[in-house]
């Protein structure tokens, strides 16, 4: 397989395959569900159209949570973990930055991924059933936990993963306090309305060294720029428990984490069961089913 040098004419957000970089209009509905279908109220409904996220700060309670902090710890000492494909270790270093398909892999985890409050937002805001196309735990480690870099997640998971359209929500769950110095999650609220296309073909097998650090598939500087100056920036930080959903296409990334205390989280991003992938828009091979779903489309059960 190799890059084409056109997109395909279902390609309804193509990326990486222009010399110059652009910006254009979104083409999916934000908010796919009504306040009748779930927890969020039409307040909630409207902050999360306009903004592209949401965030409580107890929506989980501390004993809902206490097997997976423990979890967090036990896996963060297993010397085998590092070693297994689902792993992402820092660049320059043997410390850990991601595991992925924790729900896979981890009963504990599993449970909390398809928690029934999170599902019922999930479900919420992308009108109807569900499944999981990713969950991974984001350690950023004290001290030497490194940046995520300015990125749409939707770009990446268009291009590499054959996502077809804007129907999916990321869950973030602190299971660490995040401060505003230990390198929490940085939002550009709105900025979920445009589409940034990136300059770059996709590389074979590009995740082995984009999991690390993006190079490929990242906006431009102007383009960053620009819904800087629209959007701002903001930077929901919170206890352990904290829950902040955001919307695939808000424009998002993280500073790195020099302080001593880590600042992890897990993320379960939600599919809608009526856009799972097709053959990915860069002409690539797909990336392995731990980081994005391809088999089990099986909706989360509801409580
Ligand atoms: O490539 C991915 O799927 C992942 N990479 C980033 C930087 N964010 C979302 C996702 O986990
Ligand atoms: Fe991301």
């Amino acid at each position: 397989a190799r890059t084409p040098d056109k997109p395909r004419t279902d390609d309804r957000y193509p990326s990486r395959f222009d010399t110059r970089a652009h910006v254009s209009n979104r083409h999916d509905p934000v908010v796919y569900g009504s306040a009748d279908d779930g927890p969020l109220s039409a307040s909630d409904l409207r902050f999360y159209d306009d903004n592209g996220y949401l965030s409580f700060d107890a929506l989980l309670q501390p004993d809902e949570l206490q097997s997976a902090l423990d979890e967090l710890q036990r896996l963060r000492n297993d010397e085998e973990i590092k070693d297994s494909d689902e792993a992402v270790i820092e660049p320059g270093s043997r410390e850990l930055r991601s595991i992925f398909a924790v729900h896979r892999h981890n009963a504990v985890l599993r449970r909390l991924c398809a928690h029934p409050r999170l599902a019922a937002i999930a479900r919420q805001l992308l009108g109807g059933e569900v499944y999981i196309h990713q969950s991974r735990i984001n350690y950023k480690g004290g001290f030497r936990g490194k940046e995520f870099y300015w990125h749409s997640d939707f770009e990446t998971w268009h291009v590499e993963d054959g996502i077809p359209a804007m129907r999916m929500v990321s869950c973030s769950i602190s299971l660490t306090p995040n401060t505003p110095n230990n390198g929490p999650l940085m939002i550009m609220p709105g900025s979920h309305h445009r589409y940034v296309a990136c300059v770059g073909a996709t590389p074979e097998n590009h995740y082995k060294a984009s999991l690390k650090q993006q190079d490929v598939g990242v906006p431009d500087d102007a383009s960053l720029s620009a819904l800087a100056e629209q959007c701002g920036i903001i930077a929901p930080t919170g206890p352990v428990g904290a829950v902040t959903f955001f919307e695939c296409n808000v424009m998002h990334g993280s500073n790195s984490n020099i302080t001593p205390a880590p600042r992890s989280n897990l993320f379960i991003v939600y599919n809608s069961v009526d856009n799972t992938p097709v053959e990915p828009f860069c002409g690539l091979a797909p990336r392995p089913n731990f980081i994005a779903e391809r088999v089990d489309f099986s909706p989360l059960g509801r409580a």
